[in-house]
């Protein structure tokens, strides 16, 4: 079917180096941020099409060079390891003047990528063994890049994982009301209020230079790893907007989050939502390999608090947009980043009853 967006997707993708006629051009994926097609050419090459949310990535321009260089880096890597880079690293289409991006009238940046041959994603509860193999991509993510020559990358979300930020945010959110929904959230902001310690916890060892800021993703979903279609292995890390000066323990956190959870990211009922130990387990031990000499002690010490922040940071996002009327995160139902939020705090909750059982799994892995 034809809608005014599709419309606009193929008007774009015929500035890029596809070979038209397309065959199909579809919506694909379950970003809550940027808008993504699958590409299908008449010859069967597949391109993914993406429109970068301007309202989120303020200056999309600095978005694209940071990939540029990234995946610059990450190619050579591979290449010297023998390998084929467009297996491994997301490869850009240039437009036809050349650039790997373009501006639609509105002024959003689009860009194509190669689809990566023989890869999918995973988007079902991951097995112990599939854990490891996405966390230890992300902990080797960090490992390649921890080379990447000067100068630093752009901060594409200023504060992005700056959780006393993500806090004050809320606290504004509050005060504004916009939506008019802080009636119906006390529970919830009972549940952040008494949660402020944590809240500081990793930034206060940030600002005393205890703690490392490297090359991170920032966004480690397990959605966001390709697997091989036929030896199951973690092939390519994908979804590199906000690839960016951070913590390897908001990226090991955020794995916690989204691979270790029992329950989806937004399970209406909170109830529901759990910890997998023998997940984290598997993510533990995939992230060190992983990551390798890259982590300090000082790191491993905090992984179980890491998950704990990250998740309290992601519940606090979820609260805050649906505090101001679900303008960031995408929507499919009213009351969707309330139940999200709901469910974060849930695994919160649960990291907490489980500290005892964490902490001897991060000792002995
Ligand atoms: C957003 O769009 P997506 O799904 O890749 C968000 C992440 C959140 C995630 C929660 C730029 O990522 O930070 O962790 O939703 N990305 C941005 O699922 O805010
Ligand atoms: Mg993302």
């Amino acid at each position: 079917m034809s809608t005014p967006k599709s419309d606009l997707a193929r008007d774009i993708a015929a500035q890029f180096d596809v070979p038209l006629p397309l065959v199909s051009l579809a919506p694909w994926g379950t970003g809550h941020i940027n808008d993504t097609f699958l590409l299908i050419a008449a010859d069967g090459a597949r391109f993914i099409l993406q429109r970068l949310n301007p309202t989120v990535f303020l200056q999309g321009a600095l978005v694209m060079e940071n990939i540029e260089r990234v995946t610059t880096h990450l190619q050579k890597k591979y290449r010297a390891r023998g390998l084929d880079p467009r297996r491994h690293v997301l490869e850009q289409v240039p437009t036809h003047a050349g650039a790997f991006w373009c501006q639609d009238a509105g002024g959003a940046v689009w860009r194509v990528y190669h689809a990566v041959a023989d890869a999918h994603p995973v988007i079902a509860a991951p097995t112990p063994q599939l854990a490891y193999h996405a966390a230890r991509a992300f902990g080797e993510f960090i490992s390649l890049l921890a080379d990447l020559p000067a100068p630093p990358l752009h901060e594409t979300i200023p504060h992005f994982h700056d959780t006393p930020a993500r806090l004050a945010q809320l606290q504004q959110a509050v005060a504004a009301d916009t939506a008019r929904r802080v009636a119906h959230v006390a529970p919830e902001l009972a549940f952040v209020a008494q949660r402020h310690a944590d809240v500081h916890s990793l930034a206060d060892l940030v600002k005393a230079g205890r703690l490392p800021l490297r090359v991170t993703h920032n966004d480690t979903k397990l959605d966001n790893i390709l697997f091989d279609d036929h030896t199951g292995d973690a092939r390519c890390v994908i979804d590199l907007d906000t690839v960016m000066p951070g913590l390897a323990l908001h990226d090991f956190g955020d794995c916690v989050r989204a691979t270790a959870r029992i329950g989806a990211e937004d399970e209406p009922d909170p109830r529901n939502v759990g910890l997998n130990l023998e997940v984290f387990a598997q993510l533990v031990r995939g992230f060190r390999d992983g990551a390798g000499a890259q982590l300090a002690a000082a790191e491993c010490a905090l992984l179980a608090q890491a998950a704990k922040v990250i998740t309290l940071e992601q519940g606090m996002r979820f609260l805050t947009d649906h505090l101001k009327g679900d303008t960031y995160f995408k929507i499919h139902r009213p009351g969707h980043n309330l139940e999200r939020a709901r469910a974060q705090f849930a695994l919160v909750a649960a990291l907490e009853r489980h500290a005892g059982a964490l902490a001897a799994i991060v000792q002995s892995v």
